[in-house]
């Protein structure tokens, strides 16, 4: 039997999908140990759900113990099976991953070992297409260097640049090793007590099998503020940890060089990639005082000959003037080191060279009061709400400010007067340095030197109705510091556009907003829907995009979906409407124009529809298509929310709802109750609909009227006025 030991403090949320992974093994000779440190969460549920489904045994640690140390200490104690498998709470496995570890061991085999897979995705979206490989993107450079995955020490331990890596999850133990010598986590090392843990196996077993296809998945946790992972915890919190778990591992080691030799390694790694920051950007005084001390006590036996190869001359020359314990003489040396590296930055890579030049020349001119840099969907094109405070601006006062447009596809025509740029070129540097203001519908970068008197405006691209950022659990963003970015980020805010009363109070929580930040003043690109010219400019649309006068427009704007991607921004097109359909019941009175959504790097090919299709997908301003759209068909995308300033109706394609609702993204609100037309589910039930829009209008009409009352209640023409004299005139 396998005595699986799973420990909770908290992430309840995750603790489901690490059971029912256990529940899905396709080996079955298992008990489950969970240990609760201390939690604050009822278990009642679970334990009813899971007793038996995976032979279940809850213990909570004893008052004067916590800590995953203890708790899995007290999972062994407590275990009955011949063999061990550690699994985090927020971790979870494939259904094969026990029995092939299994598979490997014979009598001898003390310890089996697989893949450990990173993710930051739920197991039910994602178990089919887990993310990431094994290696993860590692903050202060320190890179994974080649390893064998067939050689233990190799593959778990010598891997690693970082010790607080070292890790003793997906791996089989056999319990007599564990008992024959008393192998125990240090219950006073309150964070990363693995690496020692290990080393003693790695020393005391007698034969370590290992299956590349056997697959621990290890969750990333993208809410460093509400949920750090361990790891994620500042270095100054886990400081003691981490010189305990030094210790450690060179005590263990019993004398063996390998594992002296790679220990020290990594604590010089330490110092001459972490510590050196920290002493050079150092808010906390400790890092000169008693770490210093501390670190000196270990590294002063480091045998630095052993690693003259892993470092660079001035980093040695650091280290030696560490191992000296002079602190002044190393501190001088780490700023030659930092210099060098930045120096190189600098050749290597334009961002870094245009901040270098921003700091030094830039930021030492002038600020200019009346410049403004606009920019739309990172530089995609020029439309959404900067578009329309920046006509605004044109049209009412010529010439008062200096604007700048940041574009960076060609072809975008932009009336008026204005400066063009290239996003992140040095112009980009020198004009956003120098200019009082910044209009921009997403988020700004944060590489470039932001003048304590700039004001940045920032106008959002919809009225929320998915979920984002701080409303969301921590599982599906795409980058694991994702949170901590967006934080920063909105912290710059001197005024975020709403459209409603509703977007206020979702703002405030989703971006963590105080209410003075929050500008209510409507949309500006909502202006136009109001504007006496609007069936005028139409017409000039329709035949921009060379579509027949008397044909009327249904305009299909989906969203994007967050599990269908080729990397990192990169959105995949799955066509979820079927175009034929459409053309076969409604070509003689309607085109069909469509739109993907910006994140989308795919084409659509609308060759074989002929007239009857149009691709807006790279028209710039997406107002423009409203304008002329009949009927809107859309999902999940906020476009809704701006069409209905037109009262036209829509209809809800929503053929992957509950996917979408429960596993992707969460809502703000039941779909189902507020929306202002149906939720079709099939190709039937949307070619249904289309051809009884006109019942369905009349259906809608309270349902309608409500939505516009909540939603469009502050546009009426004049939000880019709103907007412009409050931020630009102090009004
Ligand atoms: N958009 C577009 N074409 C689409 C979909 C969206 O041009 N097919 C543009 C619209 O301007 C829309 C904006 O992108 O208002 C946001 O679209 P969503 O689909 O809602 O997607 P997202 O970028 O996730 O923004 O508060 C709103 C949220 O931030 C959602």
């Amino acid at each position: 039997m396998v005595s699986i030991i799973v420990t909770h403090k908290r992430s309840m949320h995750y603790l489901k999908d690490c059971l029912d992974s256990i529940a899905d093994q396709t080996f079955k000779d298992y008990e489950t140990i969970l240990v609760l440190d201390h939690t604050e969460d009822d278990m009642a549920d679970i334990e009813k759900e899971y007793k038996d489904k995976i032979n279940l045994k809850i213990y909570e640690l004893p008052e004067d113990k916590t800590g995953v140390a203890a708790a899995r200490n007290y999972g062994v104690d407590k275990a009955c099976g011949e063999y061990i498998f550690f699994l985090d709470n927020d971790d979870y496995l494939y259904n094969d991953t026990i029995k092939q570890l299994l598979d490997k061991m014979d009598d001898e085999t003390d310890m089996s070992y697989g893949l450990i897979h990173h993710t930051w995705f739920m197991r039910s979206a994602y178990n089919d297409e887990q993310q990431g490989e094994d290696t993860e993107d590692n903050e202060e450079d320190i890179r994974l260097i080649e390893y064998d995955f067939s050689d233990p020490f190799d593959f778990l331990y010598n891997r690693f640049m970082k010790l607080k890596k070292v890790t003793v999850l997906g791996a089989v133990y056999r319990k007599s090793m564990i008992d024959k010598y008393n192998i125990r986590f240090n219950e006073d090392n309150e964070h990363y007590p693995d690496a020692a843990y290990l080393i003693t196996v790695l020393k005391k077993a007698r034969k370590i099998t290992s299956d590349i296809e056997a697959r621990y998945v290890k969750r990333h946790h993208n809410d460093l503020y509400g949920n750090p992972a361990l790891t994620q915890l500042s270095k100054e919190v886990t400081m003691p940890s981490y010189l305990k778990m030094y210790d450690d591992c060179i005590k263990v080691s019993e004398g063996d060089e390998k594992f002296i030799k790679k220990t020290e390694l990594m604590l010089c790694k330490f110092i001459t990639l972490v510590y050196i920051k920290k002493i050079r950007y150092m808010k906390d005084e400790r890092w000169a005082n008693e770490w210093f001390d501390e670190i000196y006590k270990r590294v002063k036996d480091v045998h630095l000959k052993w690693h003259k190869k892993d470092f660079k001359m001035d980093e040695k020359a650091m280290l030696k003037a560490f191992m000296e314990g002079d602190f002044n003489k190393m501190q001088k040396k780490s700023v030659r080191v930092l210099f060098r590296r930045k120096v190189k930055r600098i050749i290597i890579n334009s961002r870094a060279r245009n901040k270098a030049i921003t700091l030094h020349i830039f930021s030492k001119l002038s600020l200019k009061e009346n410049w403004i840099v606009f920019e739309s969907f990172y530089g995609r094109n020029c439309s959404g709400q900067p578009k329309y405070i920046y006509q605004y601006l044109q049209e009412n006062y010529p010439g008062k400010f200096k604007c700048i447009w940041v574009v960076d596809r060609r072809g975008i025509v932009i009336n008026g007067k204005y400066k063009r740029i290239k996003r992140m070129s040095l112009r980009y540097f020198y004009y956003m340095n120098r200019s009082k203001y910044w209009v921009n519908n997403m988020r700004q970068p944060m590489v470039i030197p932001r003048r304590p008197e700039t004001k940045l405006v920032a106008t959002w691209h919809g009225t929320p109705l998915k979920r984002l950022v701080f409303d969301m659990d921590d599982v599906h963003a795409f980058n694991p510091r994702y949170k901590n970015i967006v934080y920063r980020q909105t912290r710059q805010w001197d005024y975020m556009l709403s459209d409603n009363p509703y977007s206020t109070e979702k703002f405030q929580s989703c971006f963590r907003l105080e209410r003075s930040q929050i500008l209510e003043s409507g949309y500006p690109a909502n202006d136009p829907f109001y504007a006496e010219d609007r069936d005028e400019r139409a017409k000039k649309i329709k035949k921009k995009l060379g579509i027949p006068e008397d044909k009327k427009v249904i305009f299909y704007a989906p969203t994007w979906r967050d599990d269908q991607f080729y990397d990192e921004g990169e959105y995949k097109y799955e066509q979820g409407i079927d175009i034929k359909k459409l053309q076969e019941n409604f070509s003689d009175e309607y085109v069909l124009l469509m739109r993907l959504h910006y994140f989308i790097v795919d084409q659509l090919d609308l060759k074989q529809y002929g007239d009857f299709t149009v691709d807006g997908s790279r028209y710039d301003d997406i107002t423009d298509l409203y304008l002329i759209s009949d009927i809107l068909v859309t999902d999940y995308s906020s476009v809704f929310f701006d069409f209905a300033n037109l009262r036209r109706p829509m209809l809800f394609y929503t053929y992957d709802y509950d996917k979408y609702k429960d596993v992707l993204h969460g809502f703000y609100f039941d779909m189902n109750k507020e929306l202002p037309g149906p939720l079709l589910m099939t190709m039937d039930e949307l070619v249904d609909a289309l051809k009884n829009i006109d019942k369905i209008t009349e259906q809608y009409k309270d349902k309608y009227d409500e939505f516009y009352d909540k939603f469009c209640c502050i546009d009426d023409g004049h939000a880019a006025e709103r907007v412009v004299k409050t931020v630009f005139f102090n009004d």
